[in-house]
């Protein structure tokens, strides 16, 4: 009787997984309606190719969550989630290139020039770059014209020199050099991938019309689960398996690259990974239950496999 009491009043366990789902599925939805094929065909295909080849969805879905916590709605926040997954996959395509990393497989497909040849793969991660903005100036609905702007702002910011742009120039710059400085590594992870994850996060508030105190400290949030993330995937390329990552696994190694297990070595990195999640975890203490998806989120990123 205790027993069966106990489970009635003890608060129900988040269920990430179920969330993730729930979110991913959503996500797919919108992505495949938001590109429809004309001419030229080819160009849309190779768009939709990579677009829609899967992968964990993990921006749009902090976009997502960081506008229902903060007062606003996934429809609010749905044409940014998808800009967002479009501007993410053109930089994963531009990546792959032959003139850049030079991979042939991507979330265990095929990478885009290997199938549509370079021409086509620069173009189509040019399309998808142009058609994010257009996307979130077009079809973003009840949501103020200022917070709109305000994205489309950030999002520039974002991908360009002061972000993507200039974290990978950096990084094909220390190619070759293993013994670059932890302030030049951090550096080149908080612009290539940490950015993108901070955009995600803010640009969701934004859209909710959040407080600055509050995109503040969801900014603190989404900087630390950033640092967090690119350590996991610098752990990843060395222990898991092609088959789990969907591409080729020991680039960093291969590449000569300094990565954090490379500085820091393999313990020593997931302790530091973990604190980072303990401090993102901490930057929400006042937002209550509502807070459980991101919660769950910083936790998902030092334990996934993949
Ligand atoms: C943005 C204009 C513009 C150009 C791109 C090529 C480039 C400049 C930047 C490289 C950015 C890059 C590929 C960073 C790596 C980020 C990263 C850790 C990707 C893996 O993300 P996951 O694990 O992948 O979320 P899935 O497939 O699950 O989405």
């Amino acid at each position: 009787m205790v027993q069966a009491d106990k489970k009635l009043t003890e608060p129900k366990k988040f269920d990430l997984n179920n969330y993730l789902k729930q979110k991913k599925v959503l996500v797919e939805q919108a992505l495949d309606s938001s590109i429809a094929i004309a001419r030229p065909e080819k160009i849309y295909e190779a768009m939709r190719y990579s677009l829609l080849a899967g992968g964990k969805r993990l921006r749009p879905i902090l976009c997502l969550a960081t506008c229902e916590l903060t007062g606003g709605t996934i429809e609010m926040a749905m044409p940014t989630a998808c800009a967002l997954e479009m501007i993410h996959t053109m930089s994963l395509i531009h990546d792959d290139l032959p003139s850049m990393d030079n991979d042939d497989f991507r979330r265990g497909k095929p990478t885009n020039h290997k199938v549509y040849g370079d021409d086509i793969a620069i173009l189509a991660g040019d399309g998808l770059l142009a058609y994010a903005f257009e996307y979130v100036a077009t079809q973003t609905q009840n949501v103020k014209a200022e917070n709109i702007i305000k994205v489309v702002a950030c999002l520039g910011h974002t991908v360009g020199a002061a972000g993507l742009v200039g974290g990978q120039v950096l990084d094909l710059e220390s190619e070759g050099k293993p013994d670059i400085t932890a302030e030049t590594l951090s550096f080149i992870h908080t612009h290539k991938t940490g950015a993108l994850l901070n955009a995600s996060v803010v640009s969701g508030a934004i859209l909710a019309d959040a407080q600055k105190a509050d995109i503040n400290r969801l900014s603190n949030y989404a900087q630390n689960i950033g640092l967090a993330f690119q350590i996991i995937d610098d752990i990843l390329d060395i222990t898991a398996t092609d088959e789990q990552l969907g591409k080729t696994a020991g680039k960093d190694l291969e590449a000569q690259k300094a990565t954090y297990p490379s500085l820091w070595g393999l313990e020593k990195s997931r302790f530091k990974a973990q604190e980072l999640v303990d401090s993102a975890i901490a930057e929400l203490s006042t937002y209550g239950a509502k807070a459980e998806p991101l919660r769950a989120v910083a936790k998902y990123i030092v334990t996934r496999d993949r």
